[in-house]
């Protein structure tokens, strides 16, 4: 028998997500509350370090990627996003109701200057931890069954600026139930009938296994690509520290009782799993 939330997904979105690994949700963020959210990532994106509240940080990994971490200590339309009830009616349909919020971060990319190292290979997410050659990582698991998927660790890519087609975020669609060895010659972008990128509008959100194999597209407009990741596990089994360990404790009075719960382990249905099923009747 499936979990009581077998239904949060409609069955056409769980014969989507079970073919090809990810959603893409339309028009989640309205127009005005993108203009909110751009106006503080604008702000942190341009302030003196200083003037970027803790633990909200800011830093460089690609040559061409500005990245904010722990967005939802800093402002509250970040917790509003977490705990959205669109993004977590997915989030909860695809962890048998049970989803936890385990990092939350902004990107900025550019588009890379002449002689910037191409670091874009497609990957599988994990903590660090690479299982050896033949074993399922099972912190990563996709399943179905029952009528119910079970999709253990999922990321949301949510577009804060236009993704024209051919560029932005590439992905091998079906790749989360492959169990053989990616080839080497498989190279991120738009090569088709293998691999994608998906054209989306500013308010859109990709939500995905994170077993799917994925990476950013070449960024080839003259103005930024800006989004936010979140990445969501189930609650009832693991505990992902691996990329800042949330919650965060020594900060835990700049968020609400709600987002805390939302980042904690937990067996049982929380606040913001309650509140979405209210606003969909579900
Ligand atoms: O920036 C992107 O679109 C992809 C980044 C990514 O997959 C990751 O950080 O794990
Ligand atoms: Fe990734």
């Amino acid at each position: 028998m499936a979990s009581p939330y077998a239904h949060l997904l409609t069955d056409n979105e769980k014969w989507h997500f079970d073919l090809q690994g990810y959603l893409h949700l339309r028009g989640v963020i309205a127009p005005e509350r993108l203009g909110r959210i751009l106006e503080v990532v604008d702000h942190w994106l341009s302030a003196d370090e200083y003037e970027i509240p803790a633990p909200v940080l800011r830093h460089r990994q690609e040559p061409y990627k500005t990245h904010l971490d722990h967005i939802q200590y800093g402002h509250r339309l970040f917790q509003e996003l977490n705990a959205d009830p669109e993004i977590i009616r997915v989030v909860a349909g695809l962890t048998m109701g049970m989803p936890r919020l385990f990092h939350c971060n902004f990107t900025k990319m550019d588009r890379a200057a002449p002689g910037d190292a191409d670091v874009q290979a497609y990957h599988r997410d994990d903590s660090g931890f690479k299982f050896p050659p033949g074993f399922r990582n099972p912190h990563n698991d996709y399943q179905a069954a029952g009528g119910e998927i079970y999709c253990s660790h999922l990321a949301t890519w949510i577009a804060l600026a236009d993704v024209p087609a051919g560029t932005g975020f590439s992905l091998v669609p079906g790749s989360h139930k492959s169990a053989f060895g990616t080839p080497d010659a498989l190279k991120v972008g738009d090569y088709l009938p293998v691999s994608i990128t998906v054209p989306m509008d500013a308010g859109d959100v990709l939500i995905f296994s994170t077993h799917l194999l994925h990476d950013a597209a070449a960024w080839t407009q003259d103005y930024p690509r800006m989004n936010i990741f979140q990445r969501y596990q189930f609650s009832a089994y693991f505990n992902e520290s691996g990329k800042g360990g949330l919650p965060i404790d020594e900060y835990r009075d700049q968020i609400t009782e709600e987002e805390y719960e939302l980042e904690s382990l937990s067996k049982d249905e929380k606040a913001a799993v309650t509140r979405m099923r209210r606003h969909f009747g579900l």
